[in-house]
């Protein structure tokens, strides 16, 4: 978590070490992200204007920012390749800044990892979706993604952040945090954490189908929240996938499962009042007809358990919030203290609106996968 502030002197040293020209107009906080601190940088050359999007790397989580940046280049290298000569190409993927030095991240003054991407423009993400078609569109491009990255060249791309989906590995983290209860926060979560124990076992089932070679690895994206893909203002087609930080080897089925966390959602992440909180059946179905229309390459395993998918993801990142509340707030960016409590109980009560559906949600996959 990083809510630290950045002086304006900071920020101008730290864009002095790329390769950037021309006057500094303005450099604000942007996007809504809840891991690395982000900018929009507004400059100006020759009169015209050029905006770049500035990220300090969040190094507590990613701990080797160089080999999340080696992974960055070796995708959107490829997906450049792919892209080239159709229309948009440039915009379709994010293009690395480099450094002064010719390297794609600086170290800042105050010690931190910076890097420098071109602003995507004529674009733009949003937080809660606002129709089907929105969620139809991001899931093909999500879907696009991992098609385009499917014959990558060796070596394997490094793992971010290891074991990051694994659902018995954010259990044992969930378990760990609540019996050292460093917050004392135990006491006030008894619900959630029994809505938790409730779910043990079926927590297991596709980390175990991996281990047994029943559902295959491929590079995914690993966290396709509806905010980290950019829709075209004009079409409104998911024009470039961003925020590549753990693009890693990993499973379709977690890609798939946070964005029907985060597509069917009819409130916001951290929507207090659960009442409003559900999971939208014709969003469902939407991404489902999104998705497949592009990843042909899906087996009958990952087709089977592209519902349950859904409810895992969300799980999982419930189990996340709620860890990171007992811990003391440390991974994610809050902006109250019981931020991730509040986030871990939506998380709860998508999986709880799916599992009310799950019939339906069955049906949905089975008459358009
Ligand atoms: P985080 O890991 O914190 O979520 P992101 O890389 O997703 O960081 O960036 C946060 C937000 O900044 C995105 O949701 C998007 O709105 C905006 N953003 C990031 N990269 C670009 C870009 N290259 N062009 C335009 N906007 C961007
Ligand atoms: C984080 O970086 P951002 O905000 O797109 C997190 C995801 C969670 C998500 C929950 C590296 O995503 O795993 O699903 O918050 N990213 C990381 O909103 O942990
Ligand atoms: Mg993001």
């Amino acid at each position: 978590m990083s809510n630290r502030t950045f002086s304006a002197e900071e920020l101008r040293e730290v864009i002095s070490l790329f390769q950037v020209f021309g006057d500094i107009k303005g450099v604000e906080r942007y996007g809504s992200g809840h891991i690395n601190d982000t900018f929009k940088v507004e400059m100006s050359l020759g009169g015209e204007p050029v905006r770049y999007v500035l990220q300090r790397v969040n190094d507590s989580i990613f701990t080797r920012p160089d080999r999340v940046m080696e992974n960055i280049a070796r995708v959107t290298n490829h997906l450049r390749a792919k892209f080239a000569g159709a229309p948009d190409a440039t915009r379709r993927t994010l293009t690395v800044i480099p450094t002064r030095n010719g390297q794609p991240v600086a170290r800042g003054p105050e010690g931190g990892w910076w890097r420098m991407y071109v602003f995507i423009a004529g674009a733009r993400t949003i937080d809660l979706i606002e129709n089907a078609d929105q969620a139809r569109k991001a899931a093909r491009a999500f879907a696009g993604f991992q098609n385009a990255l499917a014959d990558l060249p060796a070596p394997r791309l490094f793992e971010t952040i290891p074991a990051f989906h694994n659902t018995l590995s954010r259990l044992d983290q969930l378990d760990v945090a609540a019996n050292e209860d460093k917050m004392g926060r135990k006491a006030g979560v008894a619900a959630e954490l029994a809505f938790v124990d409730a779910h043990r076992e079926e927590a297991g089932k596709i980390v175990k189908m991996m281990e047994a070679g029943e559902i295959p690895e491929r590079i995914t994206h690993n966290d396709t929240k509806i905010n980290n893909v950019m829709l075209d203002d004009a079409t409104g087609e998911g024009i470039a996938v961003i925020d590549l930080d753990t693009v890693m080897p990993g499973c379709a089925l977690y890609d798939f499962g946070d964005m029907v966390r985060t597509s069917t959602a009819n409130a916001a992440e951290d929507e207090k009042d659960l009442s409003k909180v559900y999971s939208r059946k014709e969003y469902f179905e939407a991404l489902v007809k999104g998705y497949t229309s592009e990843a042909k390459f899906l087996t009958e395993a990952e087709r089977d358990n592209l519902a349950f998918s859904g409810r895992l993801i969300t799980f999982t990142i419930g189990i996340r919030f709620l860890a990171d509340y007992l811990a003391g707030d440390t991974y994610f960016r809050t902006a109250y203290p019981e931020h991730n409590l509040v986030r871990a109980r939506t998380q709860f009560k998508m999986v709880q609106s799916m599992e009310e559906q799950k019939d339906e949600y069955e049906a949905i996959v089975r008459a358009n996968a």
